[in-house]
């Protein structure tokens, strides 16, 4: 493959005024956005998204999980596309950049190729992944997870929300539902631009993140049944709290994650009490541990132990408790000749760069089990992300950018 001239850039401007384009869609409360998958909002990013493929020349497929898929053709038709994207949707107090600079990234690259008039052997098809984030709709990376055949069809379209309503109704409501076939499409490779939540990339001056792997994941939904009764009259001795081994689960989780360092994470970010009144202890109480590590085996550890540990202080207070496993991937390597690709990028262009093992999960890991994929990774301030104040400088989103023009044009083959 010949390598692009380092002359090569995206335009940063255009693709910073994207992303501010994009930010008024869903707007947050605190400067960020709630663009949560098959909402109204998230409709709306959809259509400015297509808006502007259809405007770069790029004609839009969509499949049955509703994710989006624009092609600009390459001059050999026989050529497996490569496939750009990451997701538009949000988490409820989510930031301007997670997911999104990766698509709108995906879009200033085509853009630029038309500007200078390139031409690539391999078709490229810029992606926006439906339900990334897992927010409103459990697992994450769900629409990539059935594109990857590791989940089904059935099994998305049931999933619901804290309110009740199912992936398949939201996304019909909001007119979304595809007619390709999830996964019938064949990648030549797979890229994705991400910026890196986390605090690595900043504080080791980094500009680009080149990402040789990423961790893997349990998501275990725990279910404990107390008895609801009166938070006054009930003597400490009668109450079946559940309340109160939810707490201590919390804390047993703390401490697994500790005593498995380095390299693991655990916590909790969503709970449910019932009847969640001020003076009733609560009959049931559900809520999603979240482990992570690099690490299979300290992955599955981590998750046996606390599944044991779980039941054991559920058993001491009388409380009944089940898990159930509602995400799951696992610890992915990306593919060699992409990230060296990425790295030469990167050396080419004059950026500073280091390895690094990705923290969050993202659609490429599920990409990565169907094709050769990669990622890229930007810097992020204060490594804050899922959050509304989530900041990175038009300096970094470009640097990444003008990377991942790099690697696309050497992997899709430029013919002039
Ligand atoms: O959970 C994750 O790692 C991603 O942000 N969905
Ligand atoms: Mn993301
Ligand atoms: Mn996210």
């Amino acid at each position: 493959m010949t390598a692009p001239t380092d002359n090569l850039r995206i335009n940063g401007e255009r693709l910073w005024d994207s992303l501010m384009e994009m930010a008024k869609i869903g707007p947050g409360i605190a400067g960020g956005n709630n663009r949560q998958t098959l909402t109204d909002s998230d409709a709306e990013g959809r259509s400015l998204f297509q808006t502007w493929c259809e405007a770069a020349g790029m004609t839009l497929g969509v499949d049955k999980m509703g994710t989006m898929f624009a092609t600009r053709p390459g001059t050999d038709p026989n050529a497996l596309p490569v496939y750009v994207g990451s997701h538009l949707d949000t988490q409820p107090t989510g930031g301007k950049y997670d997911g999104v600079l990766g698509v709108l990234s995906a879009l200033e690259v085509v853009r630029s190729m038309n500007d200078l008039g390139i031409r690539t052997k391999h078709p490229i098809v810029v992606t926006n992944w439906t339900n990334e984030e897992g927010a409103r709709f459990a697992p994450a990376m769900l629409a990539s997870g059935v594109f990857a055949g590791a989940l089904t069809l059935d099994y998305a379209y049931e999933r619901r929300d804290p309110e009740g309503k199912t992936f398949g109704d939201e996304l019909k409501r909001i007119g979304w539902v595809g007619d390709e076939e999830v996964g019938a499409r064949k990648m030549h490779a797979y890229f994705e631009y991400h910026i890196e939540q986390g605090p690595i990339l900043e504080a080791e001056a980094k500009q680009i993140g080149v990402v040789t792997h990423c961790q893997g994941l349990w998501w275990l939904e725990v279910t404990l049944t107390g008895r609801e009764a009166h938070t006054g009259s009930t003597p400490m001795n009668l109450r079946v709290n559940a309340g109160l081994a939810m707490a201590r689960i919390l804390e047993m989780v703390q401490t697994v994650a500790m005593e498995s360092q380095p390299g693991a994470v655990g916590g909790v970010g969503q709970m449910f009490f019932t009847p969640n009144s001020r003076n009733v202890l609560p009959g049931k109480v559900v809520f999603s541990i979240d482990i992570r590590s690099p690490d299979q085996a300290k992955l599955d550890g981590m998750r046996a132990r606390i599944e044991t540990e779980a039941a054991e202080i559920a058993a001491t207070l009388g409380v009944g408790c089940s898990i159930e496993a509602v995400g799951h991937f696992d610890p992915v390597t990306f593919d060699p000749v992409l990230v060296s690709r990425v790295r030469d990028a990167a050396e080419r262009l004059g950026y500073s760069h280091m390895n690094i093992i990705s923290g969050a999960g993202h659609d490429a890991c599920w990409a990565a089990k169907v094709a050769p994929a990669t990622m890229i990774m930007c810097p992020c301030v204060g490594g804050l992300s899922h959050n509304e104040a989530e900041e990175i400088s038009p300096e970094w989103a470009a640097a990444g950018a003008d990377v991942l023009f790099h690697a696309v044009l050497e992997t899709a083959e430029i013919a002039g």
